[in-house]
């Protein structure tokens, strides 16, 4: 047994424990496409929801279909238990499954008509672990403005209950180092590119006019 098991094997909390692994489903936007313009243009979401995320859950669909001893976990279960997956599939998993996952939590912590200071107790939690919102705000938009290349800027809570900002690469999701994700907004640049080009910043900044504190509360509120 390597010493990452007994860490990985840890169950966390989180509010994305119901998602199943297999089989993966696209769930819909709950919003159309064109409702975060500015913000975010109804091509990017497009492309971004009917093309990448569903090349995500193609992917993880084909990967697990030859395997049925991990059809029955749920893909935060799955995704902490990589090392217990063939060879010939646990990189497609990781990137497939944590894709999946990370677009599932995505579309739904935004929404039109939102943004402005975070509200209920996650709220507090922010202003009590990084001084004040602005603050947070300033030290996320830098975490995402130093990921190089394709990943995740990510609030998460740790195992001890501290919330903390970190990035992930490529599509890996912050449960494969037993943390539980509160909130994350992707810099892969097919996120941002048709509007913002290479203005990876400005696309940070922008981000927080359609984050949805209501369902990010629930996250929170989940994760404890
Ligand atoms: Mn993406």
């Amino acid at each position: 047994m390597n010493p990452m098991t007994t860490q990985s094997a840890q169950a966390i909390k989180t509010a994305d424990s119901q998602i199943p692994a297999f089989p993966a489903e696209l769930p819909p936007l709950p919003y159309d496409a064109a409702a975060l313009q500015p913000t975010i243009d109804a091509e990017t979401m497009n492309l971004h929801h009917d093309k990448h995320h569903a090349a995500y859950v193609n992917k993880l669909n084909e990967a697990l279909q030859q395997n049925p001893d991990f059809q029955q976990m749920s893909l935060v279960e799955l995704l902490q238990t990589l090392d217990r997956l063939p060879d010939s599939i646990r990189g497609t998993v990781r990137n497939n499954g944590g894709g999946h996952l990370n677009h599932s939590m995505f579309w739904q912590i935004m929404a039109p008509n939102a943004g402005g200071e975070p509200t209920g107790e996650i709220g507090e939690a922010i202003a009590q672990s990084f001084g004040s919102f602005d603050q947070f705000k300033q030290q996320f938009n830098q975490a995402g403005i130093g990921q190089f290349g394709s990943g995740w800027v990510w609030l998460v809570r740790d195992p001890q209950g501290t919330l903390r900002i970190t990035t992930t690469p490529n599509q890996d999701n912050p449960v494969l180092q037993g943390m539980s994700p509160i909130l994350g907004n992707d810099v892969w640049e097919h996120a941002y590119y048709l509007s913002y080009q290479n203005r990876r910043a400005d696309y940070l900044n922008s981000w927080w006019n359609i984050v949805n504190w209501e369902v990010v509360n629930q996250r929170f509120l989940a994760s404890k």
